[in-house]
């Protein structure tokens, strides 16, 4: 399969996150993607291409455009206010409070985030366009009748919502490539989220929903970030009711757990017969990972990855997390030669 990348990436390299209590050095950082294309290189996975530049009209689509405009300006606005240093949130609306954006750059920042882990500098609007543009090079090769694509994305998209950003995301990569496979004729596209934490924002953009399924398989909200939203009990709205599906585990699941909650999910998939999957790809839930508390192995990728083409469909793979960097490529390469494994 083919991998689309783009050195653009690093130009998000976030000095630091609040994470523990302190100020550290960025997990989410761009060591990540470097060590993910060296073992698409290495291990010959197929041809790498740059992205095409789609513009911001496919990104509007899922993103509202002031939001889209916040990203747009708020580096050169903070750099006004306060000078060249990364820049982070720093206090929230809770219940009681109202939610109208403000017009200074903090109190922008504050509307438009969740987190204060998702420093905005100086590269953030190349980087996250170009993260989409990855993703969306991927959706048309897909589109266009390959079976599968590797869209290597950085930053990861999937906890950024209609107008919100935070969990080191900007825009919804994965979000975008399957709205644009609607616009591009498919009927119904199914979105599967395998990255350790909930996948909130892909959840939140698709909920009202019917053409688009949403599943993701995470560590319980009652234990992990993104703390808020994740539960079983969340299955879609409107027209989306039953059209989305949450699979929380406990900390400490390992493969004996995750294996039934996948089979689960393809069997949801298949069922709903949909033209193309859009796969957000974290492995942040191997046993080594700094910030995760799952406990899958290097083998347990390539049988995940032989699982999801199971589901015999036209499948982009998008990547979002994964956080023990030497380990990386690895896994995440493991889960496509998975794939093709069983395709093949
Ligand atoms: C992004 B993606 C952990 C703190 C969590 C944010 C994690 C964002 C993960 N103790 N900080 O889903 O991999
Ligand atoms: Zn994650």
């Amino acid at each position: 399969m083919k991998t689309i990348y783009t050195d653009d990436h690093r130009l998000q390299d976030g000095k630091a996150e609040l994470i523990d209590g302190k100020l550290q050095p960025c997990f989410e950082m761009p060591r990540r993607a470097d060590i993910i294309i060296a073992r698409v290189r290495d291990v010959g996975l197929g041809e790498v291409i740059p992205p095409q530049d789609f513009g911001l009209d496919p990104v509007r689509r899922v993103h509202k455009d002031n939001f889209v405009d916040f990203l747009h300006t708020a580096w050169d606005r903070w750099v006004e206010d306060h000078g060249a240093y990364d820049a982070l949130p720093l206090n929230w609306a809770t219940r009681g409070m109202r939610a109208i954006e403000p017009e200074s750059i903090d109190g922008k920042l504050s509307y438009f985030s969740f987190d204060a882990g998702t420093p905005i500098t100086a590269g953030t609007w190349r980087a996250i366009t170009g993260s989409a543009n990855v993703a969306l090079t991927g959706q048309k090769l897909v589109a266009d009748g390959a079976r599968s694509a590797f869209a290597l994305c950085r930053p990861p998209g999937h906890h950024a919502g209609t107008d919100f950003y935070g969990g080191y995301c900007f825009f919804n990569n994965a979000a975008v490539a399957a709205q644009a496979f609607r616009d591009a004729g498919a009927g119904r596209v199914a979105i599967l989220d395998v990255d350790y934490h909930h996948g909130n924002g892909t959840q939140e953009i698709f909920y009202d929903r019917d053409d688009v399924l949403t599943i993701s398989i995470h560590a319980d909200p009652k234990q992990e970030f993104p703390f808020f939203l994740g539960f079983a009990d969340e299955t879609g709205e409107g027209r989306g009711e039953g059209h989305h599906l949450n699979l929380p585990l406990r900390w400490g699941s390992g493969w004996d757990a995750y294996r039934p909650a996948l089979e689960t999910a393809m069997g949801r998939i298949r069922d709903y017969a949909p033209d193309a999957l859009v796969v957000s790809l974290g492995v942040d839930t191997f046993e080594e990972d700094p910030i995760s508390k799952f406990k899958l192995k290097h083998d347990d990728y390539t049988t995940m990855g032989a699982i999801i083409a199971g589901g015999g469909l036209p499948t982009l793979f998008v990547m979002e997390g994964g956080y023990a960097v030497d380990a990386l490529g690895v896994n995440a390469v493991n889960v496509l030669t998975g794939f093709e494994a069983a395709v093949s």
